[in-house]
């Protein structure tokens, strides 16, 4: 039975941005971090693969690259989690107990809860892409590439998903690419959402509404893809009343080309553990402390958490940042002395090489640069395309990104937001 000071689930962008922190801090061997892939990708990448601006290459490194020498790593998935007994049983049956708990294994991607679409995604052809997993985001930019005329559709799911821009900002890169291939003018493009709104943040849902009319785009509010008919090439929408409700209506639309935007869900070794999910099946966790409500050792953070922010790597690291602190102090028994605002960030590539840079918390709009960066810009691009990877690489794993806090700060100095 081998036992950690610090135990972590996961090895993603907030498990090892975790595990450097608290490997610094504490002697060797007191922390273990538990993940089962040899491989971590950088997720904001997979936007850039599916344009074929970027290869799959680029955005991928090894583990155990990753993982701070001095920290124990389980290569292994976590299959029960037993806070009652300080444990986690993992896959082959081994139990680890802990004094101290961070949950950070994410949410998957759930193509398998809408009809049709595993298989439609596995066929090379077939039209349907989606830029959510790494193989996938390959056949998105070879889909995209193959689009001679017809109805180009894209999808945003209904419930949480990752990054929420990215499901449109690959619509606006894949619009760019069929003007420069001329098959444009043969093409229609709709977007499908499940929100009454393009976005959910107003400010930029405006600036977005101004975009999608200049690209000569379709949106379709208050609609959930629920299957893909390859034999027909249709997808079929369930139409969602004003209370966000299936309302028995369908539609049917034909696709040449199908982006699908999957739900998200927690993994079932998360969603099986009651005593410490919401009815969801998120880690139920104090959105400020980011400590669970039930089990005072035990914390959560990254999309597996139920904080209200937008799940994106910009809001893990505003999340490290406290939890840094928080976790410090209940290992001293002190009070927990840092709120997580609920920032997250969300840089919507709008094509023309342009950014609109939106940075919000559950209150509104909360931007680090002194302009407003709902206006599409070069500049929030050049941060997007060449800043973002290596502060993602050298900062948040890393341990030292706790987001643009004090950046902003600076650039705000003497101003009232
Ligand atoms: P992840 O980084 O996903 O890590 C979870 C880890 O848990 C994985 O390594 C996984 O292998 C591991 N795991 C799974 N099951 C188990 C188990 N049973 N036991 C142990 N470990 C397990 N964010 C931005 O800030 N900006 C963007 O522009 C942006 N664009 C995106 C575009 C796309 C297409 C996608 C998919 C995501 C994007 N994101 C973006 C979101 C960002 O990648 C995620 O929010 C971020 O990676 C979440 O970090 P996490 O640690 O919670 O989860
Ligand atoms: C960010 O911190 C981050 O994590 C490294 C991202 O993920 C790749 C982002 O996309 C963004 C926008 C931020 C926020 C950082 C700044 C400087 C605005």
């Amino acid at each position: 039975l081998a036992h950690a000071r610090l135990l972590i689930v996961g090895g993603g962008a907030g498990g090892l941005g975790a595990a450097s922190k608290f490997a610094r801090k504490l002697p060797q061997n007191s922390v273990a971090i538990i993940e089962p892939s040899e491989r971590h990708y950088y997720q904001p990448g997979f936007t850039f693969v599916g344009a074929g601006e970027l290869r799959l290459a680029d955005n991928q490194r090894n583990e155990e690259d990753l993982i701070p020498s001095k920290v124990k790593w389980y290569k292994n998935a976590a299959k029960r989690l037993v806070p009652e007994n300080n444990s986690v049983i993992l896959d082959n049956g081994d139990t680890l107990t802990y004094d101290y708990l961070v949950i950070a294994c994410g949410i998957q991607p759930r193509f398998d809860l809408i009809k049709g679409a595993p298989e439609a995604l596995q066929l090379e052809g077939s039209g349907v892409c989606s830029i959510y997993l790494p193989h996938l985001a390959e056949k998105t930019h070879r889909e995209i590439q193959a689009f001679k005329s017809g109805n180009a559709i894209f999808t945003f799911p209904a419930g949480p998903i990752k990054c929420a821009g990215a499901p449109q900002k690959i619509m606006y890169l894949a619009d760019e690419i069929f003007r420069k291939r001329g098959v444009r003018d043969a093409a229609k493009i709709d977007y499908y959402t499940s929100l009454p709104k393009i976005f959910g943040v107003e400010k930029y849902a405006q600036a977005l509404d101004k975009v999608v009319k200049a690209k000569d785009i379709t949106l379709h509010a208050r609609t959930v893809l629920k299957e893909i008919r390859l034999n027909t090439k249709s997808a079929i929408f369930d139409v969602y009343n004003a209370e966000g409700k299936p309302s028995g209506e369908t539609i049917e639309s034909k696709f040449t080309l199908l982006h699908v935007a999957p739900v998200c869900r927690p993994i079932a070794t998360v969603s099986e553990c009651s005593s410490l999910v919401d009815a969801a099946g998120f880690v139920d966790v104090d959105p400020e402390t980011l400590q669970s409500r039930k089990f005072t050792n035990v914390f959560a953070i990254g999309d597996t958490a139920n904080t209200p922010n937008a799940k994106t790597a910009a809001a893990v690291s505003g999340q490290l940042g406290t939890l840094e602190v928080n976790l410090k102090a209940a290992m001293n028994g002190k009070p927990l002395g840092s709120k997580y605002d609920g920032y997250a960030s969300c840089p919507l590539l709008v094509g023309g090489n342009k950014v609109i840079l939106a940075e919000f918390t559950p209150k509104g709009p909360l931007e680090t640069l002194p302009v407003n960066q709902a206006v599409p810009r070069s500049v929030s691009y050049l941060l997007k395309r060449y800043i973002m990877q290596p502060l993602y690489w050298h900062g948040l794993v890393k341990g030292y990104w706790n987001g643009p806090t004090t950046i902003r700060k600076i650039l705000h100095f003497g101003r009232s937001n």
